[in-house]
């Protein structure tokens, strides 16, 4: 029989215990941590949804791949494994470990763009256009208008608007545009993925101005899986073949290793190039370490290409969506403002709608998800105008969408566990009205929401 929601596949070995707390030691924690979940030290979480980055449980495979960790300084043979798992899985030539996505997003900004140019993606990520602009870029946002209304139900809503990414080319000249960066899925826009035909269409429009295409990879496997299930020629395909086949229409690709390779820490970039890889061997010796490890130690470069082949299991697959589905549709039927579709790694809370009376820049979003860490212990991600930040000119960005995202770590929580969440935050949409918002009253220039602190508006 089809169930709904599919059961976990696969049975618990290892249990670590989750602390409980009152609601009062919850008050002085949340207020400790300047109303910023960032700050909350995981000992004072009960059910810990900030991020699915780097919070994966790993399988018995991949810990036994840990033992056979070869330290070699130089030519690990477990390089070798990760390198052979992205050329089989991805398709890429060459590859370059990082400590984690953002040493690949380095490498990549540095290699390739010059004071002025301008990169285009279909919407922003933070991490990724900080090393953008670091290095002298301007981001355009080339996403379908869609992916900014949380409403509207699209079953590609990563989607990149082939008109808009045409008009900047006429604007700003196609040799201003080393790249354009395509995330699949995008995080931002509530882990949506963008369709087959679309990357296959951006390829074609890239190729003929001389534009590179360059994946943001992180949660490729996600994107795989929602071609599967929505695109029409897809259904028969192996995850294997989907992702094989997406892969092929990028130059390469910079990669979270965090997420979809199942692992706690490491990343890598991966080419085709000879030039560029050439020129990323050079740099990745000043930033990370030797080519042959990068940022990575020989033990997580093993669980790293093993859980490369893990991830694309369709049962590992169907199961991490149908989780954050089954999350998703508890939350609407009790009538909670969520992004739709329910995207492959959280359900993201549209705190515009749930705080309707408090102003964007009263921090909706903030404060939302200092309110159900009150509430229940459960601990969100803001990702709204804090993280969205400043322009040049010192102003907060006003980004359409003010969300609070609930991160499902991959292989760590039940169903159970997803009830919770649910309830707490039903019962606190039930008594929103009143809440009021929050003050910033520390925040550092670049990605401040790791470490911004608020405190309640008197
Ligand atoms: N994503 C996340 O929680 C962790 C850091 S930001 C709070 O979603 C994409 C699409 C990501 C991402 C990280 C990175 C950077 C690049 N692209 O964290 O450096 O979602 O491994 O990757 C986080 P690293």
């Amino acid at each position: 029989m089809e169930r709904k929601y599919v059961a976990e596949p696969y049975k618990i070995k290892v249990v670590e215990p989750i602390a409980v707390t009152t609601q009062e030691q919850r008050e002085k924690f949340i207020r400790d941590a300047g109303y910023n979940t960032f700050l909350l030290n995981s000992e004072e979480v009960y059910i810990d949804l900030l991020t699915d980055s780097g919070t994966t449980a790993m399988s018995d495979n991949q810990w036994a791949g840990m033992m056979q960790g070869d330290e070699s300084y130089a030519g690990s043979k477990n390089f070798h494994n990760l390198q052979k798992a992205v050329k089989d899985l991805y398709g890429f030539k060459h590859t370059v470990p990082t400590h984690q996505g953002r040493g690949a997003e380095n490498l990549l900004s540095q290699i390739m763009i010059q004071e002025g140019d301008v990169i285009p993606g279909n919407m922003y990520f933070t991490t990724t256009r900080a090393h953008q602009e670091l290095n002298g870029a301007t981001f355009r946002d080339v996403i379908i208008d869609e992916a900014h209304d949380s409403t509207y139900d699209h079953p590609f809503k990563g989607n990149v608007d082939l008109e808009k990414f045409q008009a900047l080319i006429d604007e700003v000249g196609a040799d201003y545009i080393p790249y354009i960066c395509l995330a699949v899925t995008v995080n931002l826009a509530g882990g949506q993925p963008v369709s087959m035909e679309n990357m296959k269409a951006v390829s074609n429009v890239s190729k003929k101005h001389n534009i590179k295409v360059m994946f943001d990879a992180t949660r490729c496997v996600e994107n795989a899986y929602f071609i599967k299930e929505r695109e029409e020629g897809y259904a028969d395909k192996t995850i294997a073949e989907i992702l094989h086949e997406m892969m092929s229409y990028a130059d390469g690709c910079t990669m979270s290793g965090k997420k979809d390779t199942l692992v706690n820490i490491g990343g890598f970039l991966a080419l085709n190039d000879d030039e560029l890889y050439q020129k990323a061997t050079e740099l990745v010796v000043v930033y990370e370490g030797m080519p042959s490890y990068g940022g990575m130690a020989g033990r997580d470069m093993e669980a790293m290409a093993r859980g490369m082949y893990e991830a694309v299991d369709y049962n590992y697959i169907h199961h991490r969506v149908s989780q954050c589905q089954y999350l998703g549709d508890r939350l609407e039927e009790a009538g909670v403002p969520i992004v739709k579709p329910v995207g492959g790694h959280a359900v993201f809370l549209d705190a515009k709608k749930f705080y309707d009376h408090i102003p964007q820049d009263e921090f909706p979003a903030q404060t939302l998800a200092a309110q159900i860490y009150l509430e229940s212990g459960v601990r969100s991600m803001e990702r709204g105008i804090v993280s969205a930040g400043r322009d040049d000119d010192g102003n907060h960005y006003y980004p359409e969408l003010e969300l609070v995202r609930l991160t499902i770590p991959r292989r760590v929580y039940t169903y159970a566990h997803m009830d919770v969440v649910a309830d707490s935050i039903i019962d606190l949409y039930n008594e929103r009205a009143g809440v009021e918002g929050l003050k910033m009253v520390y925040e550092s220039p670049v990605l401040r929401f790791f470490t911004a602190r608020f405190e309640p508006l008197e």
